[in-house]
């Protein structure tokens, strides 16, 4: 180790720190932009491009920036100097001179990194003026709008893209004033291999990347006296709502945010877990019927559209792997549409379902014409969570002191099974609960598969169904993915199942999520909340859902083989 003073600290740090980490280490902020810190990703934003940090080293003239300077035995820094606070402001300052100056009615005002270094950095003046760059506003796709005139280079959606996602789609192009991050030839973003995971939209500091905002097209909705409007929450959101109320993280708001969609309006209020549990019913029959008739192994699970979409891009020649399930949202739509609009007496012309996603690529994926059943969409409108908390928030609902309520029946209830989809690990021991049943036809006494959880980003585990060894792979995060893929085709991967979520954590990091990037605890917390409501739940196996079992007598007919579960449940992918 060696030895640093900073503003009179002494700290003993590894000789691998940098003069940032130093500072963290000794209590001693030091406010940064570009840089971003994801430990459990093993992965550092380092481009040292904002110049935010810049702190005084003794003997040297110039300042330093903090996140890309290592430390050396014996120095002493000084981050509180005239010179170097007036160095930070003025690096902010010069960012602002080519900034817009919308804040007022920006997407993320209030929730800007800029807008907030500004503010701590007591920014009352703007000392440069000059040209400011005007670019087009990219509304090309139905998940992602890329705002370069807010970009403010800090590569962060870069790492996050090529990096983490290894998907290629945002790079650095041009240089000195021209410079833009985008895709190769500033192509619109739909005509790129991008998945729309949104983890680029979860890491920007400003708004040059943002979810496409659909609340709009919900309030048009819950206001049209000739449409029915119903609403399913994805399991991810219970545990991050409360979040954007100033709750902890992690905090489970199940009970409330069902309350909160019928103060919005909504005519019913529905639980996307009811659909993981029909995603299970079909996946756990997809994989036992593989598995007995010779069927293509490993089978992959389908439930996440960007991982979809991803397979489709970059593996075209392995898209008969995963599973045919539509995912959990989509089969609720689709049901809604069906079962419960016959049920209930309506024209599923009349009726609009929005998903409340954790996710941005559910918008991409909602407007997939390949999912649809005869002429209608199942899911018409989904917004983020993000994109509930500004609409609550505009309806002056005060969440947290809302009572709770239950979810709307049928079609409301819902197993542990289904609630852990929204972490990695979930959906495929969501399977296992089932397929071991189903396989040796015993009961399963003990429901936790605690192999196959876990937060590191490859994981594998066996799980025993009575002598009958299944082997899983799990993978969250695209690059994870990959080397799983790549294995497959390479005639190296020993699989039965493996569970993949293109997001770090699953559904809980999604790039809807209130923004998490930073603390590495809130997607922890997030995972831990999601468990305990597993555990206090009577029903814990998605095939003893009442609910579910009762569509599949009264409507579906048999799991998977059922011919209406098939047209109604079942998809293919498209290379
Ligand atoms: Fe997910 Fe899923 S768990 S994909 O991670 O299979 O978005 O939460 O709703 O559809 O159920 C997301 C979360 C979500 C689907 C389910
Ligand atoms: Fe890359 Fe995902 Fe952003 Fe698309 S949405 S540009 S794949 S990080």
């Amino acid at each position: 180790s060696v030895s640093v003073t900073i503003n009179d600290k002494k700290v003993k740090v590894p000789r691998e720190y940098t003069i940032l980490n130093a500072a963290i280490e000794a209590g001693v902020k030091i406010p940064t932009l570009c840089h971003l810190d994801l430990h459990d990703l093993k992965m550092v934003n380092r481009t040292a491009s904002c110049r935010v940090c810049m702190v005084e080293v003794a003997d040297s003239p110039r300042l330093a920036p903090a996140c890309a300077t290592p430390v050396k035995d014996g120095m002493i820094i000084r981050t509180d100097t005239y010179r170097a606070i007036k160095a930070r402001r003025t690096s902010v300052e010069l960012l602002l001179s080519n900034h817009p100056t919308d804040c007022l009615i920006c997407q993320r005002n209030l929730k800007c990194e800029l807008q907030s270094l500004a503010k701590e950095l007591n920014v009352r003046e703007i000392h440069y003026s000059g040209k400011r760059n005007k670019y087009h506003l990219d509304t090309s796709s139905q998940a992602v709008i890329k705002n370069q005139d807010k970009c403010i280079l800090c590569r962060r959606c870069e790492t996050a893209c090529n990096e983490i996602q290894t998907c290629g789609i945002l790079s650095a192009l041009n240089r000195g004033f021209d410079t833009v991050v985008g895709p190769a030839f500033n192509l619109p973003m739909v005509e790129t291999s991008c998945t729309y995971c949104g983890q680029c939209v979860a890491v920007c500091p400003t708004a040059a990347l943002t979810e496409v905002n659909h609340t709009r097209k919900v309030w048009k909705a819950l206001h049209d006296p000739d449409k029915y409007v119903v609403v399913q929450t994805a399991p991810a959101i219970r545990v991050a709502l409360g979040e954007l109320f100033g709750m902890e993280a992690g905090s489970l708001v199940t009970g409330k945010l069902a309350a909160s969609l019928r103060r919005l309006g909504f005519d019913q209020v529905y639980d996307t877990d009811f659909g993981a549990d029909v995603t299970i019913m079909e996946e756990a029959k997809e994989l036992i019927d593989r598995l007995e008739n010779g069927g293509r192994l490993p089978m992959l699970t389908s439930c996440c559209p960007a991982w979809v979409s991803f397979i489709e891009h970059q593996f075209p020649d392995m898209v008969d792997i995963p599973s045919s399930c539509k995912s959990p949202h989509i089969m609720f739509g689709t049901i809604a549409k069906t079962y419960l609009a016959e049920k209930m007496g309506i024209d599923p012309k009349k009726m609009v379902v929005v998903s409340i996603m954790p996710c941005v690529a559910k918008k991409a994926e909602a407007a997939r014409t390949e999912l649809s059943i005869d002429d209608h969409d199942n899911v018409d409108i989904v917004i983020t969570t993000r994109e509930l908390g500004d609409m609550l928030k505009e309806a002056g609902i005060d969440f947290d002191k809302l009572a709770d309520e239950d979810y709307d029946h049928p079609l409301g209830e819902s197993t542990g099974a289904s609630v852990i989809f929204g972490t990695t690990g979930g959906v495929i021991e969501a399977a296992m609960r089932t397929a071991y049943e189903w396989i040796t036809g015993e009961e399963l006494e003990q429901v936790e598969f605690h192999q196959l959880r876990g937060m590191d980003g490859l994981r594998e585990a066996t799980v025993d169904l009575k002598g009958r060894e299944i082997k899983i792979g799990i993978a969250h995060g695209l690059g994870n993915a990959r080397q799983l893929l790549e294995d497959i085709r390479n005639g190296k991967s020993e699989y039965h199942a493996i569970e993949i979520m293109a997001c770090p954590g699953g559904c809980i990091g999604g790039g809807g999520q209130p923004y998490h990037y930073g603390n590495d605890e809130v997607v922890k917390a997030r995972q831990r909340s999601l468990y305990k409501e597993d555990q206090g739940k009577k029903i814990r196996k998605s095939h003893e859902n009442p609910e579910v079992i009762k569509m599949y007598e009264e409507y579906l007919g048999e799991p998977f083989y059922g011919e209406l579960a098939h047209k109604l449940l079942h998809t293919k992918y498209t290379p």
